[in-house]
């Protein structure tokens, strides 16, 4: 008979980090507040989250590779907000944390999720910061919550 594996949002004691940054902080504290209000609703104890700050989109990765390679967390969540400016450095911050963010999960096996804005203008970053366009924080979370049950799922083939 054929398997389906879906993740369920279930949490059992499990442990999160969620790595934010400083830059944009006016839009990261509500990606902060959007993905601490889903792991709670779910049934996280808030004593299970731990929270670090870094200075800017470009620091995540590093940071959250350390908290992932002590694996005392089943998920690293990894929010920041990119807003382009009249220069390339957007690009270049944009390239760093894409590529940095995907290689710690595939490297650690640990779920590491991109609860990253990277937008044109501060209109649109509100709009996904809990806004019109939901909260990327939120969804984050909630998608780590799913990784996590998948993992299991899978574990137990
Ligand atoms: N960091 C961000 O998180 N978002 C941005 O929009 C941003 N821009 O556009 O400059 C940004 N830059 C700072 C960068 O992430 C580093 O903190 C800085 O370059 C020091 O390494």
């Amino acid at each position: 008979m054929s398997k389906t594996i879906h993740g369920t949002m279930e949490i059992k004691g499990e442990s999160f980090a969620i790595v934010v940054s400083q830059f944009n902080e006016f839009i990261t504290s509500k990606l902060l507040q959007g993905a601490t209000d889903c792991l709670t609703k779910h049934g996280c104890n808030k004593n299970n989250i731990t929270t670090v700050w870094v200075p800017g989109a470009f620091e995540v990765p590093m940071i959250a590779k350390k908290l992932a390679k002590t694996k005392n967390f089943d998920a690293i969540i990894c929010l920041s907000a990119i807003i382009r400016g009249q220069t390339s450095h957007y690009d270049y911050v944009c390239q760093q944390i894409t590529k940095g963010v995907g290689e710690i999960g595939l490297e650690t096996q640990v779920p590491t999720l991109f609860g990253v804005i990277t937008c044109d203008t501060l209109e649109q970053a509100i709009d996904r910061a809990g806004a019109k366009c939901g909260n990327i924080g939120y969804n984050a979370a909630c998608s780590a919550i799913e990784m996590i049950n998948v993992i299991k799922e899978i574990d137990k083939l």
